[in-house]
């Protein structure tokens, strides 16, 4: 038997009476909870109470699992046979996430309609922004939608403010589709405005950081493990594009106890989700919406159409707008598409067995 100091108890990896209830029916087999923090390919790492275990799923689970969304991805409970001193375990079972940040799976043909998980059973979402030419608030809106899809509280972090000698108009901006979401300005190299930000890291919660390549994540991990862990990126100053140097996501434990997931940048973030986080996300639309003069107002051409005459009277930004009826859109298409998938499916299902 070999003591290993270094083991840390389920709660203080973010265990809890959710994961617990998911967990009785594996209790009985002999199976152990372990938690994900690191996947290499189809070879998971996972920590547990009998250490850094590491292995992969069973043939069985491989052949039961027919959505990729279902297999287990960095921030997971896992059900598995381990065994701490060969450190090799083997993934019997995944439990039901609490929290998952998702997006649609980017085909280029975009024959796919899939969830991709990028991390889960998380408490926190920092998106983090670049204060230099990585600015963008359309691409904010998309990671907000994702952030209220996933169950974790978003937290937007405006990094490299030392590059930015307008941060006040930025602020105003993301005002404007979020009046009430935590905004913080940091250095992150100049280690200014980081103290903040230390507040949110508490024992066993767990976050995410999600972002452009290049606005500085991993070297704000970098800077709250208070050592070079992650590597980062120089950023080649003409376009504000970071090298992708972060290929793998990692859950890592700070010296506090807090739990940080590291994400590599994300290009495109497709909606993955529902009509009714983006009415809540834009609730002033909605609201003017209601208060058309037809029910089914499509606001185009129709006269009193309360949108229409809230961007005439500039009460109603055109852009923003812009972006509700894209995203609107976006996710009707999704919904036709997975409705259409669950139809072949049944009609496969139907042609292998038959009617029952
Ligand atoms: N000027 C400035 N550069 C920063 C700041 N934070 C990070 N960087 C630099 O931006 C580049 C990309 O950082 P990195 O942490 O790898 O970004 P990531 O892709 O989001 O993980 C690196 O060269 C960092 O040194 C900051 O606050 N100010
Ligand atoms: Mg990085
Ligand atoms: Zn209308």
């Amino acid at each position: 038997m070999t003591f290993n100091f270094d083991i840390m108890k389920l709660e203080e990896l973010g265990w809890s009476a959710y994961f617990e209830e998911a967990f009785q029916n594996y209790l009985d087999l002999g199976f152990i909870p372990a938690r994900i923090t690191a996947q290499h390919v189809n070879l998971y790492t996972a920590m547990s109470e009998q250490g850094e275990l590491e292995g992969k799923v069973t043939g069985k689970f491989r052949f039961n699992t027919t959505e990729r969304s279902d297999f287990p991805i960095v921030g997971d409970w896992v059900a598995v046979k381990g065994n701490g001193i060969t450190g090799k375990m083997s993934i019997h079972g995944l439990l039901p996430r609490r929290t998952a940040l998702e997006r649609k799976v980017a085909s280029n043909l975009d024959l796919i309609t899939e969830a991709q998980v990028i991390s889960s059973n998380i408490d926190i979402i920092f998106i983090v922004l670049g204060l230099d030419l990585d600015f963008n608030i359309r691409r904010l809106e998309r990671y907000m939608f994702a952030a209220h899809e996933s169950g974790a509280r978003p937290v937007i972090i405006m990094n490299k403010s030392d590059l930015c000698a307008d941060v006040e108009s930025k602020i105003d901006a993301i005002r404007k589709i979020d009046a009430d979401i935590p905004i913080h300005i940091t250095s992150a190299l100049g280690k200014e405005g980081l103290d903040v930000i230390q507040e949110y890291l508490q024992p066993a919660i767990t976050i995410s950081l999600v972002g452009s390549s290049g606005v500085g994540k991993s070297t704000i991990i970098n800077t709250l493990l208070g050592h070079e862990k992650q590597k980062t990126g120089s950023v080649r100053e003409h376009d504000s594009h970071g090298r992708h140097v972060t290929t793998n996501r990692e859950l890592m434990v700070l010296d506090n106890g807090a739990l940080v997931i590291d994400n590599p940048g994300i290009r495109e973030l497709g909606l993955w989700g529902n009509e009714t986080t983006l009415g809540s996300m834009f609730e002033d639309i909605e609201i003017l919406a209601s208060q058309c003069k037809f029910n089914d107002c499509r606001h185009r051409t129709e006269p009193k159409c309360a949108i229409k005459e809230a961007i005439e009277r500039g009460d109603l930004e055109q852009e923003r707008y812009g972006d509700y009826k894209k995203m609107q859109r976006e996710l009707f298409i999704l919904a036709r598409k997975k409705d259409q998938r669950a139809r072949i499916t049944s009609k496969e299902i139907k042609k292998a067995y038959g009617d029952l």
